[in-house]
């Protein structure tokens, strides 16, 4: 197989694993720390005891940035798969990719104070976290140009998980630009706790994350149920997703700007439209959401019985029956063909016909 021929899907795991193992156990720390103030009296964050509420927060947010990595990343390995494959083409800058969500888990150790540039931080502190906070950037930039040069001239199907994958790379570009805005000292003193972060954040876990794991679903759906499920809902509901999406939470850019705060259920009348915007599209994504729930279910007595290799994808797992027998493989296959090696895998007759 080699380190160059796996699927960047297992690096975007590989490097989530390491968040896991490293962060984890500082979040499970903190919780018994919690325990032994309450039950012992000890005094650690709470300041009546003697304690600092702030070193409380640079636990919490010690795991708790990076728990957006292990969110995302997996998400990011999704779309590395979906896009070269209904492309038709290598993935653009394989080692940069698959070294770009490395850097993510690593880098996401360094930013936790971001999040308390407000809490009274020390301003040094806070201009070292802010320039981190920006180099998390360069990684991510990375994988979004890869992936808009693999599409570059590739022979594009807009299939369902390809939709799911051009949602994620523009809402995925539309969060992280925002977090450079609340990576800024300045705008973030104004933003803080407003409606802003709300949709920086939603652009990032629902826009990216969610989006890749719906278009993840979809592409390995055949493979998992052994069912095709219906192309044409599924594009409709990935649009539908994407338009209910950005109804529910690109005003709520608008609102945090112009100060709404978050965690209030009142708000002065000038911001009613964009809050009934928001509420419409919130019903709007739920639809997207229940219609694969219902296909899906629907496709595993009803739909058209799965090939082994339907998308004429290059990777092992579609070397194999759709399920997949107990032991994964009847045969151990040979891996003789580079990692995503489009050119020389054949598409599949219908896919040249939904074109
Ligand atoms: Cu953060």
């Amino acid at each position: 197989m080699t380190w160059s021929r796996l699927p960047l899907f297992l690096y975007s795991t590989y490097a989530t694993s390491i968040i896991f193992v490293l962060g984890t156990p500082v979040l499970a720390i903190t919780l018994l720390l919690v325990i032994a103030e309450r039950a012992f009296h000890l005094g650690i964050f709470d300041p009546t005891l003697g304690g600092d509420p702030l070193l409380f927060q640079h636990l919490f947010w010690f795991y708790s940035h990076p728990a957006v990595y292990i969110m995302i990343l997996p998400a990011m390995g999704v779309v590395s798969e979906i896009i070269p494959c209904f492309s038709r083409k290598r993935i653009f800058g394989y080692k940069a990719v698959a070294m770009a969500s490395i850097a993510i888990a690593v880098l996401g150790f360094l930013v936790w104070a971001h999040h308390m540039f407000v809490a009274g931080i020390s301003l040094y502190s806070a201009m070292i976290f802010s320039i981190f906070s920006y180099l998390v950037a360069v990684p991510s930039a990375i994988k979004v140009f890869n992936w808009t040069a693999t599409l570059y001239k590739g022979s594009i199907t807009f299939s369902t998980p390809m939709l799911y994958a051009f949602g994620f790379i523009g809402l995925f570009t539309m969060g992280g630009m925002t977090g450079l805005f609340v990576a800024a000292l300045g705008i973030d003193v104004h933003v803080t706790d407003t409606y802003f972060v709300i949709a920086h954040f939603h652009y990032i876990m629902v826009g990216g994350a969610l989006m890749g794991y719906l278009g993840g679903m979809h592409f390995w759906w055949p493979k998992i149920s052994g069912r095709m499920y219906p192309e044409a809902w599924g594009r409709l509901a990935a649009m539908i997703v994407f338009i209910g999406f950005n109804l529910t939470f690109f005003p709520q850019f608008i609102l945090g700007y112009l100060g709404m705060p978050r965690r209030y259920w009142q708000y002065p009348p000038e911001f009613q439209m964009l809050n009934v915007l928001s509420t419409a599209g919130s019903t709007i994504l739920a639809v997207g959401y229940l219609l694969p729930m219902v296909y899906f279910l629907w496709s595993m007595r009803y739909g058209k019985v799965a090939e082994a290799n339907p998308w004429g994808a290059s990777g092992l797992e579609w070397m194999t029956t759709s399920p997949p027998p107990t032991v994964n493989f009847d045969h151990t296959p040979e891996v003789t063909w580079e990692a995503y090696d489009y050119e020389h895998i054949p598409a599949p007759e219908e896919l040249h016909i939904e074109r």
